[in-house]
C-alpha cells in the first residue's frame, strides 16, 4: 500500500460497502497498560434476577432448575407469528408486514459465569444451542440472528450470562447488506469475500488470536476501536454446518478472545456480538449460499478504560464513522494482555 497509515485516510469496509475516517495523528496518550481496580464479581446466584435457575421472570412463569444452557421464549418479543394486514402502497410513507420469533438463551445457570469465566466445555454446549437453534428456526424463517448483548453500558438489562435469537421471515438490514456484497464478491472474485480476507490476513498483524480453523482480527476497516471479527479458515455458512471439531476450536477461540477482552481493561468487557450466517429458503439452498461466510462480529464501545467509551456521534451519525486509535494499534493493545488467564481467575 503506498497511502501514508500514519495520516488521515479512510478505510473501505468491504462487507458493509462504507467507509470509516481514520486520523491517527490524533492517537491520544499512550497506552499505559495500567487500568482501574478491577471490579467486583457477581454472585453465583442472585435471588432477584429473573434468569437465574427457579426463579419467576416478569411475565410470572418461572424458570426450571436448569443445569446447562436453557433456551425461553421472550416473555416481551419484538417479533410475533401473526402478520399485520396490508400496509398499502404509499411510496414515501411505506410499511410491510414483519414476522418472527424471539427468543433469550441463557449461557450458565451460575449468574456471574460469562462466557470467558466457561470451561471449553460448557463453551460448546452454548455453541451447539446456537446451532441446534439456527436448525430449527431456519426451517421456518429466513434469517436467524444470533446474538448478545452484554453490559449496561449496552443496555443490556441483567448481568446473567445470556444472549438472544431473533428469526424473521425477512431478512434485517445488515444481513441484506453483507449478502449483497458478499454475492457480488463472488462473482467478481471466484472466492467467498471472507475466505479471501481470512486467508489475508492469517499472517498478518491485525491477528489477536488464531487457530487451526479460526481467526479473530480487528478487521482494516474496524469503526469501533476494539471491533473484532472472528472468521472460520474454511469454507462455511453456517452454524448448523460446523462440524464437532470445528466447535471445539471454536470454544476455544471464543475463551481466549474474550479473556483478553476483560483483561484489557479489567472489567467484564461490554460488547453487542453475533452471528452472521447464511439465509434459509429456497435461493440460499446449495450452491445459492455459496458466496456466504459464517463469522460473527463484536462491537464493544470502550475506548480507554472501563468507563470511558467512545461514542458514535457527531460527525459519526451525520458524516460517517472515525477513529483516532489505529486497528492495529488496538490489535497490538489487546496481544499485550493474557489470552489463556482471566483477571479474576
Ligand atoms: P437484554 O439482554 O438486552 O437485557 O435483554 C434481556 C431480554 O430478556 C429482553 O429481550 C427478556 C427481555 O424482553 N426478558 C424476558 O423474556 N423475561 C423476563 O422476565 C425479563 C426479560
Ligand atoms: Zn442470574
Amino acid at each position: 500500500m503506498s497511502i501514508d497509515l500514519a495520516r488521515p485516510h479512510r478505510r473501505f469496509n468491504p462487507l458493509t460497502g462504507s467507509w470509516v475516517q481514520v486520523s491517527p495523528q490524533r492517537m491520544g496518550r499512550p497506552w499505559q497498560g495500567e487500568v482501574s481496580e478491577p471490579d467486583p464479581p457477581p454472585p453465583p446466584y442472585d435471588p432477584a434476577c429473573y434468569l437465574c435457575p427457579g426463579n419467576a421472570r416478569v411475565g410470572g412463569e418461572a424458570n426450571p432448575a436448569y443445569e446447562g444452557v436453557h433456551v425461553f421464549d421472550n416473555d416481551f418479543p419484538a417479533l410475533t407469528e401473526e402478520a399485520a394486514g396490508d400496509m398499502g402502497h404509499d411510496p414515501l410513507l411505506r410499511a410491510e408486514a414483519s414476522t418472527g420469533v424471539c427468543r433469550v438463551i441463557c449461557f450458565s445457570p451460575d449468574h456471574g459465569k460469562s462466557l470467558p469465566l466457561l470451561t471449553p466445555e460448557q463453551l460448546r454446549r452454548v455453541i451447539d444451542t446456537w446451532a441446534d437453534q439456527t436448525a430449527e428456526l431456519g426451517a421456518r424463517f429466513a434469517a436467524v440472528q444470533v446474538f448478545e448483548n452484554k453490559g449496561a453500558m449496552m443496555g443490556c438489562s441483567n448481568p446473567h450470562p445470556h444472549g438472544q435469537i431473533w428469526a424473521t421471515a425477512h431478512l434485517p438490514r445488515e444481513t441484506a447488506t453483507e449478502d449483497a456484497r458478499q454475492r457480488e464478491y463472488l462473482a467478481e472474485h471466484g472466492r467467498p469475500m471472507l475466505l479471501d480476507v481470512a486467508a489475508r490476513e492469517a499472517a498478518g498483524e491485525r491477528v489477536v488470536e488464531i487457530n487451526a480453523d479460526w481467526l479473530a482480527i480487528v478487521p482494516f476497516w474496524a469503526a469501533w476501536p476494539f471491533e473484532t471479527l472472528l472468521l472460520p479458515r474454511f469454507a462455511v455458512q453456517r452454524l448448523t454446518q460446523l462440524t464437532g471439531s470445528q466447535r471445539a476450536s471454536l470454544a476455544a477461540i471464543l475463551k481466549a478472545l474474550t479473556t483478553r477482552y476483560d483483561n484489557l481493561f479489567r472489567t467484564s468487557f461490554p460488547y453487542s456480538m453475533g452471528w452472521h450466517q447464511a439465509p434459509f429458503g429456497p435461493d440460499f439452498e446449495q450452491p445459492g449460499a455459496d458466496h456466504w461466510q459464517l463469522h460473527a462480529h463484536f462491537y464493544p464501545p470502550l475506548l480507554r478504560s472501563a468507563s470511558v467509551r467512545k461514542f458514535m456521534v457527531g460527525y459519526e451519525m451525520l458524516g460517517e464513522p472515525q477513529r483516532d486509535l489505529t486497528p492495529e494499534r488496538a490489535v497490538e493493545m489487546l496481544r499485550s494482555v493474557s489470552g489463556l488467564v482471566h483477571y479474576r481467575a
